[in-house]
């Protein structure tokens, strides 16, 4: 497969259609975001034009089903992967246009909460470079995951309207229009079969985003349905049962794809959230037997040329649904129904912590979705039957049951029904996968333990390295002279060169660049004047206990008390950088949010502390703010309490741009630290098993702060009030949870070994050019969490060539 072919008189052409249908009479009368719709749209408008690339026939056709796509701004990345940045430029410049300034006008789409919906973002971008045919499918959200700024240190919340109805990149195509039931009931027919009649008919429409392969011709869709009125309410439908009737006038259609929920890793199990999961389900289902019935296909054969990827268990209904259409509309029996369905869906799980997994109230379920009820009943039923064939005594067999059962304890767990009706399960990091198999699903690793498998997570190449750092990738491209930004494990031909001193002062000053760039953006958003020569400090992810972004204020409080004690100490001089949201209601994450911006406020503003430190917690952290942080990187946090996350895809990205990790032996830093060698990351705290054992000894964090002096020094101060101008309670959501409710997350447990950690840090960053090296090998051999290897791992282990 070759590149596009760029052709300007025809990009000239759709670029005056576009400002001609604005009733414009040339193009100069344009606005800059007029400018940014006008390209994006002739761009649009040029690759739905383009002839399909053709597909390798041999594999399973891939759908990607996720609640969630965190796909950043598109047009650069469009233009980056047809190869046709430069060409689009020139064209620009004739207009007297910057097509560099013009980027910055498009929103940044955020259809996602973060690391689950990135990396589906990532994944189709490989889909679509290696070739593999795929079509991702959503929910098209009014409003994405919401703005967030700072009053007086504490988080506040907006909407953010993304202005999907005027987004040019989409393509809609009433053709694909699929309807949709809710509610309603079930009735026995004659000869025995069952009939759903639901109480309201919604409509989905079809909204395409292009997804562009790399230099290769492919583009294919990211389909994001989106909630109509099917046809006014038939209020005959609406005597069916109390639940349905007090609801009648609650079930709006378009407010079902209005708002992602801003959750990550925590469920909410509201009933609306129930009802998107089905809506993007029902209307995938369809479309996916649509296109299976257009080629001509018999039902039998849809394992043959489909594969169902679940993305986590948001999407699980669709299993129900499929089976529901095979019962019901195709008339298969279960048995053959059953085989279809077994063999085509896999499901990756992206989170071991408990308030993560999904449970539906039976009772919701079987209100809105009767049919689906019935049918996961009968799963159960089989499987209830199968655990006592496994386990024959009684009481083994109920012990197996309380935890295999699909429905237990009025709930129907999502995982459950995931595990027991695909044919494969995934985690997202080797030791995450490990622990899927140990800790969560023992029982039924029993059972099938050819499902269960490990692809460990990737990132996409162009977004996080060849586009963010554009210099850095210019850099490798004259050093390597080879295509790495497909074959990103070409990098390892960088490591001789981290010896070589002229290789790593331009290294160098790439990255001051890059940070003098984000300093700009700093004072921008904030105010905050920064040293661009003291170390960036880089903590950006969602904000979660488990994440620990209090143990990293830990360690700031540390480095302040050393400047207090000894004015004059020799620090090595630091920006301290946050990004984080936290979801509106999970008020212990927010506390930490006022807490690091409090204790920022007196530290920038301590005329005794200079540019020697700085806290800078970037507002409303998004993709676009990633673009710029990632590059300027020094130090990467990586510290969450070993065990609980998955994998992390940050740490990769901070790696790959040549930021050494500091990090606990979690998720994906495992094999960072196997990939980049012992020497050039910085490893601390306790591990897994040590954080298990500790727990069952009845871990007692008193006993911790009583033995350490310091560390009992630094949580006075906060308990004190000395940041929060003398309040002593601004900090007792995170303080409490700290000290008198456990430490669940270990925060003190691990503060020692931290600060030792940090020592190592500052001791190699005394070392200029063994820093560089460090750094120079990080991004040499990070070559192996590129998500192009990531894809070809599932294709290989999971779809398989079937044919
Ligand atoms: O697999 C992508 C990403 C991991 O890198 C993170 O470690 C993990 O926390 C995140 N999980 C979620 C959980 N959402 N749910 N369910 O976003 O997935």
């Amino acid at each position: 497969m070759s590149q596009q072919t760029f052709n300007p008189a025809r990009f000239d052409a759709a670029l005056t259609r576009q400002w001609q249908l604005w009733g414009l009479s040339s193009a100069q009368e344009m606005t800059p975001q007029q400018w940014w719709q006008a390209v994006s749209g002739a761009l649009a408008e040029l690759l739905a034009a383009q002839p399909a690339a053709p597909m390798a026939t041999d594999q399973r056709h891939v759908n990607y089903l996720s609640m969630e796509f965190l796909i950043g701004r598109l047009t650069g990345n469009n233009l980056l992967n047809l190869g046709w940045f430069d060409e689009v430029k020139t064209v620009l410049a004739q207009y007297d246009v910057d097509l560099s300034h013009l980027l910055e006008e498009e929103v940044d789409p955020a259809l996602g909460n973060g690391g689950l919906g990135r990396l589906a973002a990532c994944y189709l971008d490989s889909m679509a470079t290696v070739g593999q045919s795929a079509i991702g499918y959503g929910l098209n959200y009014q409003y994405g995951l919401f703005r967030q700024r700072f009053d007086d240190g504490e988080q506040k919340e907006s909407p953010d309207d993304w202005h999907r109805e005027s987004y040019p990149w989409f393509r809609h195509n009433s053709a694909l229009n699929v309807t949709v039931g809710l509610g309603g009931t079930v009735c026995k027919e004659e000869d025995g079969r069952m009939r759903w009649e639901p109480a309201f008919m919604l409509r989905g429409e079809a909204w395409d985003l292009p997804v562009v392969g790399y230099g290769n011709g492919v583009t294919q869709p990211l389909r994001l349905w989106q909630a109509t009125h099917a046809q006014p309410f038939d209020l005959s439908l609406f005597n069916e049962g109390e639940f349905l009737q007090a609801e009648q006038q609650g079930i709006d259609a378009a407010k079902l794809t209005k708002v992602l929920y801003p959750n990550d890793n925590h469920e909410e199990g509201k009933r609306l959230r129930l009802m998107q999961q089905y809506f993007q389900c029902a209307c995938s289902v369809a479309d996916i037997l649509r296109r299976h019935h257009l080629a001509g296909r018999a039902i039998a054969d849809l394992p043959d040329y489909e594969v169902i990827q679940l993305n986590d268990t948001h999407p699980t209904i669709a299993i129900p649904e499929m089976l529901r259409v095979l019962l019901d509309e195709h008339q298969l029996c279960w048995d053959e129904a059953w085989r279809i369905t077994s063999q085509l869906f896999a499901y990756t799980n992206h989170t071991l912590m408990p308030e993560a997994l999904e449970r539906w109230d039976e009772a919701l379920v079987e209100n809105l979705l009767p049919r689906h009820y019935l049918i996961v009943k009968e799963i159960d039923k089989r499987l209830r039957k199968q655990v006592a064939h496994a386990w024959p005594g009684d009481t083994e067999k109920l012990a197996k049951l309380a935890k295999l059962a699909i429905l237990h304890d009025k709930q129907l767990r999502m995982a459950n029904l995931c595990v027991v009706s695909g044919f494969a399960v995934n985690g997202v990091a080797a030791l995450h996968s490990d622990l899927v198999v140990k800790d969560l699903f023992p029982e039924y690793h029993q059972l099938w333990p050819y499902k269960f498998h490990n692809i460990t997570n990737g990132i996409t190449p162009r977004r996080w390295l060849k586009q963010c750092n554009p210099a850095l990738a210019t850099l490798i491209d004259q050093t390597l002279n080879v295509e790495w930004v497909t074959h990103l494990d070409a990098l390892r031909g960088l490591e001789p060169f981290a010896e070589d001193a002229a290789f790593r002062e331009r290294y160098r000053q790439i990255k001051q660049d890059n940070k003098v760039r984000l300093v700009a953006y700093i004072d921008r958003v904030t105010g905050i004047k920064v040293n661009p020569h003291a170390m960036f400090d880089v903590q950006i992810k969602r904000l979660h206990e488990y994440k620990r972004q209090h143990l990293g204020l830990m360690h700031i409080l540390h480095c302040y008390r050393e400047l207090r004690d000894n004015p004059h100490a020799d620090i090595v001089p630091r920006v301290f950088l946050f990004g984080a949201k936290a979801a509106p209601g999970y008020y212990l994450a927010k506390n930490i949010i006022y807490a690091i911006n409090k204790v920022a406020d007196v530290i920038n503003n301590d005329p005794l502390v200079g540019d020697r430190l700085k806290v800078v917690f970037i507002p409303d952290y998004r993709i676009t703010a990633a673009e710029l942080m990632i590059p300027a990187a020094d130090l990467s946090e990586q510290i969450s309490t070993a065990g609980y996350e998955a994998s992390g895809t940050g740490n990769m990205k901070l790696a790959l741009n040549g930021a050494l990790t500091i990090g606990t032996l979690d998720g994906a830093n495992v094999e960072i630290a196997e990939q980049v060698g012992e020497e050039n990351i910085f490893i601390f705290g306790n591990s897994v098993d040590q954080v298990k054992a500790l727990k069952a000894d009845g871990y007692n964090p008193a006993k911790v702060r009583k033995k350490d002096k310091h560390l009992d020094g630094l949580l006075k101060e906060l308990e004190h009030g000395l940041f929060s101008d003398g309040d002593e309670h601004a900090f007792d959501l995170m303080l409490e949870s700290l000290t008198k409710n456990g430490d669940p997350w270990l925060v003190l447990a691990d503060f020692a070994d931290y600060i030792a950690a940090q020592k190592r840090v500052e001791a190699l960053w005394r070392d200029r050019e063994a820093w560089t090296r460090a750094a120079i090998l990080n991004t040499a051999r990070t070559g192996m969490f590129s998500s192009d290897r990531a894809i070809r791992d599932y294709q290989q282990r999971i779809w398989q060539v079937k044919r």
